[in-house]
């Protein structure tokens, strides 16, 4: 029987931090997991690094599901993002060993194809209308069928989801970076911008916006109703999701399809959400919710309430996650639609293979386990750098959600 013979956590900044971990078995076998938490990776780093890595020499890697266990109730201290993203690294590793032990594409051990392809969505983003309109048009010219659209709240220092540059980036200094916030200018505006895309975009393309947890649950359910008649894919993280019961307010008054779970990282944070149809969508990842063995959980909840998934796949997740959420989009019955914002051509030098893009849909690898492999030499050459996210605070200075 092969053993867990080395783990490795490996941290690089390819134009961005990432956290991955290795895990090599006596046989030779190596395991890939995503581990990077945007903002606090050098914590996850450490967990794995001082506190798991040493349970795991000597387990056998084919016990999945007995390593879930052993982590998750061995603990004692229950879930949480830091917790959940080192277990899910572990996971993700150990779904990658047995993928290339049995010659297999993880996918094919998850029950197989369940669709020809993942769709996926974009973001496309503007200073202005305009600017969001053109990037709009670009994004479809590249042939997504699905397209988030974020624009600038004029008079605001600072937007969530507009990018600069080719990629967005929101951890982008080194201490968080003070952003303004103001209710009312948003619930004027984003509307009107929101209206103006879809105008643009027809009827044909899904339209989605994110609201990035910054309303009340009255707020954002006037903001449901107002964008009802733009038929949008989803509203995403309307309200802070910790409350899940302030999703039934939101239901009462609006239609808008709702969408929430990125920061979320166990069944029990999405349970009643999903129990209780008060969301349509769930957006829970493999890098942040425990891994392949937890999300499928998850996901099989959500599939006995007609509740889709719609997993977050922000740059900050690595290639090694998206690769795996395609294993696990393509195979289960409740697939609703993918995020994929994409890396810069540095990311992909480091983490090289993973899914196809074609014609705004994700295909998986056909190779063995993930299908993704890590380049140590060049990685090397990325040290870490400090990053943080931005914070959000209203007009009056209190702190806000961002
Ligand atoms: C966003 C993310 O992609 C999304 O839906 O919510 O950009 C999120 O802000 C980042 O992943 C945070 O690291
Ligand atoms: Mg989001």
């Amino acid at each position: 029987m092969a053993t867990i013979e080395r783990v490795d956590i490996l941290v690089t900044s390819p134009g961005r931090n990432f956290v991955t971990l290795r895990i090599t078995t006596s046989d030779g076998v190596t395991g890939l997991g995503d581990a990077t938490l945007n903002g606090r990776e050098l914590a996850v780093a450490a967990y794995l690094r001082d506190h798991l890595a040493p349970l795991l020499a000597g387990r056998d890697p084919a016990r999945i599901e007995d390593t879930w266990q052993y982590l998750y109730r061995g603990a004692y201290w229950r879930r949480g993002p830091v917790t959940m993203t080192a277990i899910a690294a572990v996971d993700v590793a150990l779904w990658d060993i047995k993928g290339k032990v049995a010659g297999l594409p993880v996918y094919q051990l998850l029950g197989g194809r369940s669709r020809d392809g993942v769709l996926v969505y974009c973001h496309a983003s503007g200073a202005d209308v305009p600017a969001l309109l053109d990037d709009v048009d670009a994004y479809r010219e590249k042939g997504f069928r699905a397209i988030r659209a974020q624009a600038a709240v004029p008079g605001l220092s600072g937007s969530y989801g507009v990018r600069k540059g080719t990629i967005y980036e929101p951890a982008a200094t080194a201490l968080p970076d003070e952003q303004g916030w103001d209710t009312e200018a948003y619930l004027d505006f984003a509307p009107r911008y929101l209206a103006a895309v879809r105008e643009r975009l027809g009827s044909g393309i899904h339209l989605l916006h994110d609201v990035h947890h910054r309303l009340t649950p009255i707020e954002a359910a006037r903001f449901g109703k107002s964008v009802e008649e733009l038929r949008l894919f989803w509203m995403e993280d309307p309200t802070p999701a910790e409350n899940q019961d302030a999703f039934r307010l939101i239901r009462q008054h609006t239609t808008t399809p709702i969408a929430t779970g990125e920061v979320l990282n166990s069944i029990w944070d999405v349970r009643q959400l999903i129990t209780e149809q008060l969301i349509d969508y769930v957006r829970t990842t493999v890098v942040h919710a425990g891994g392949i063995t937890h999300l499928r959980r998850i996901f099989d909840l959500a599939a006995l309430y007609q509740v889709r998934t719609g997993s977050h796949g922000a740059t900050d997740l690595s290639p090694v996650s998206t690769a795996a959420a395609v294993h696990v989009d393509i195979a289960v019955s409740n697939f609703g639609i993918q995020e994929h914002m994409g890396h810069t051509e540095e990311t992909l030098n480091v983490f090289r293979g993973g899914p196809r893009l074609e014609n705004g849909m994700l295909h998986p690898s056909e190779e063995p386990g993930l299908g993704v492999e890590y380049d140590d030499e060049l990685a090397a050459r990325y040290p870490y750098e400090p990053r943080y996210l931005p914070v959000a605070r209203r007009l009056d200075g209190s702190l806000h959600d961002w």
